[in-house]
């Protein structure tokens, strides 16, 4: 018996290997989940099939998050399938390349919409639609940055993002406790994805880690799946509206 054996849900950010999504789908798998995978669009849906298919996945839909219509055609394909779920692992973030480059104050009313609808919104809308599935009460994860807490260089409109996305974590978790649900963000360390590639510096982000995390190393996508299965398990059942950190420590050290 493994701690999600009798559990289904949906895992919202798979784009390749490397993908955190991915890193939580392989332990959720390995105990025992029953799993459902969404792709944002065609190009991805090459990358996710295959992987979501040797996890022995039951359902692999398109979903754009930025879009309400393709959010309810997946809900409304799990409830045709499977009737209710479990879980939710929303791992999806977007901003405007530029955005990630630019000094904050030359965000553009356009990109700071676009990656606060596409980082932050999406959850509230996912979880919307998750909790008449979560019929039996449920447990749902977002992912989560430092840059929300502190202005890390370049991070910018995603901190503001992120910040919104740990706010709404907390107000989900107020609003659907009494249901049963629990809602919780985990705010990893860098580690080098699809979403870290083309970044600034980002091997400056890494190096900072291997210098003065605790730990004098960065977390990897396996740490946050194991922290993922303790808050969407049984074993978090008293654990709701957090931001669980893995981060190797980096979070409680002064540096620079
Ligand atoms: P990733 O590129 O593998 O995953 C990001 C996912 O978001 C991709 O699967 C992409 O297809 C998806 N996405 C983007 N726009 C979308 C849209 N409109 N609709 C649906 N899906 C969309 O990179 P990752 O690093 O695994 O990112 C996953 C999450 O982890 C993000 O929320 C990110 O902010 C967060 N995070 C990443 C790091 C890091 O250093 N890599 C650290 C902390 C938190
Ligand atoms: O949340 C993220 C990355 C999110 C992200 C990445 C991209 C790159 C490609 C959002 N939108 C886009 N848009 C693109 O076009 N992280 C936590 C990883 C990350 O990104 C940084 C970091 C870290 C860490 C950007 C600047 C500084 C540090």
């Amino acid at each position: 018996m493994g701690l999600m054996t009798g559990k289904r849900g949906i895992v919202f950010g798979v784009a390749n290997e490397m993908s955190i999504a991915w890193g939580i789908a392989q332990q959720l798998r390995e105990q025992g989940a029953t799993l459902a995978f969404t792709y944002l669009n065609e190009a991805l849906e090459k990358r996710v099939r295959p992987l979501a298919e040797s996890l022995d996945a039951e359902l692999i839909l398109p979903c754009n998050v930025g879009d309400d219509g393709e959010i309810e055609t997946v809900f409304k394909t799990v409830e045709e399938q499977w009737g209710q779920i479990d879980f939710v692992v929303h791992a999806v973030a977007f901003a405007d390349r530029e955005d990630l480059k630019r000094p904050f104050s030359q965000t553009s009313r356009a990109g700071f919409a676009l990656a606060m609808d596409i980082s932050a919104y999406s959850l509230v809308a996912v979880t919307r639609c998750a909790v008449p599935l979560m019929k039996d009460g449920g447990s749902i994860i977002t992912l989560t940055y430092l840059g929300s807490q502190r202005a890390v260089p370049n991070y910018n409109v995603m901190g503001v993002a992120k910040a919104a996305l740990e706010s709404s974590v907390r107000y989900l978790a107020a609003e659907l406790g009494e249901k049963g649900i629990r809602v919780n963000a985990i705010s990893a360390g860098p580690i080098r994805t699809l979403a870290a590639s083309g970044i600034a510096n980002f091997r400056a982000k890494i190096k900072l880690m291997d210098d003065y995390a605790p730990l004098r190393r960065t977390v990897t996508q396996t740490e946050v799946g194991n922290s993922a299965v303790y808050l969407l398990s049984d074993l978090g059942s008293g654990v709701t509206g957090e931001v669980h950190l893995v981060d190797a420590g980096f979070n409680v050290v002064v540096s620079a």
